[in-house]
């Protein structure tokens, strides 16, 4: 599979995602969309595969919104019928049971920060900047940047962000819950690496049952979260890596995990 915006590599079990249109500053245009949606699918469906990094090329931006200058002469109409970003959600997020890190180095700001907001977790370097800046364009988030931010960081940051469209720094992002690590420009993509590995390194059905719990919890009440978490739990035990986790414990030895 060859794609123009966007590199795609195996390292591993981990499939690394670049967004590479950097005279752009990444900015996500439907050929993005297109080639990342291709190239999700394929993640999903190579049993060999068990996390993504998704980051953008060159130092200045993961990805700096949706493409303005292919939205600015675009009729609204067209928006509509299109239903333009569903495919995001649809495609990146509900369609991939496998978890995904965004690693962060510049500028996500609109589109940018909905994708990496989509990932399941966001390590960010220092230098990174989030915002949704939409309203300076005269229109709003429309890929997930009020809920998915309101969600992380709560109403009064996730207001202060989209009325005012200011930018918020790595530090920040971390304090208002926003990213998991923020680490020095230089060692970001070794650290959201590592971190892929840990989790590839998981029994992979454990994987798929811890991902779907969390986010289980933004999307029902806490008694019928709890419930689910049980039933995931409870299903489970029922598998040869839940025997062999627990028997390479007791035995002092590590695991060998077989997906099954
Ligand atoms: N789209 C298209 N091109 C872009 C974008 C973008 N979002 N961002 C940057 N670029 C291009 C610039 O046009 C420029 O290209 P050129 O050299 O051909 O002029 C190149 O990238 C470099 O950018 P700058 O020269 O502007 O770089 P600076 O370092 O001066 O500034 C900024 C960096 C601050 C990031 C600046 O580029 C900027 O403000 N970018 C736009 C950020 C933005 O507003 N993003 C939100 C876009 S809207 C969105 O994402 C959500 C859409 C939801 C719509 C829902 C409708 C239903």
């Amino acid at each position: 599979m060859s794609f123009e915006t966007i590199l795609v590599e195996r390292k591993g079990a981990v499939t690394l995602f670049t967004l590479n249109r950097p005279q752009a500053l990444n900015a996500l245009n439907s050929q993005v969309m297109e080639e990342l949606i291709a190239a999700f699918a394929a993640f999903e469906a190579d049993s060999g595969q068990l996390c993504g990094v998704i980051t953008g090329s060159g130092e200045k931006a993961f990805a700096a919104g949706a493409d303005i200058k292919e939205m600015a002469l675009k009729p609204a109409a067209e928006f509509f019928a299109e239903d333009m970003f569903a495919p995001w959600t649809s495609r990146l997020v509900k369609a991939t049971r496998k978890p995904w890190i965004a690693a962060v180095n510049g500028f996500a700001l609109g589109g940018g920060c909905e994708l990496a907001m989509m990932a399941d977790f966001i390590i960010a370097s220092e230098s990174a900047k989030f915002g949704q800046p939409e309203i300076r364009l005269g229109i709003a988030p429309g890929m997930g940047g009020s809920q998915r931010l309101a969600r992380a960081v709560g109403k009064a940051k996730a207001m202060d962000l989209c009325l005012t469209g200011r930018m918020m720094d790595a530090a920040e992002a971390e304090r208002a819950g926003l990213v998991s690590r923020v680490v020095p420009p230089g060692e970001l993509m070794a650290e959201a690496l590592k971190a892929a590995e840990a989790i590839a390194a998981m029994p992979p059905l454990a994987i798929l049952a811890n991902k779907e719990m969390v986010n289980i919890a933004f999307e029902t009440t806490l008694d019928q979260g709890l419930l689910a978490e049980r039933r995931l739990f409870q299903v489970l035990t029922a598998t040869q890596d839940k025997a062999e986790g627990m028997a390479a414990f007791v035995e002092k030895r590590p695991p060998v995990w077989l997906g099954r």
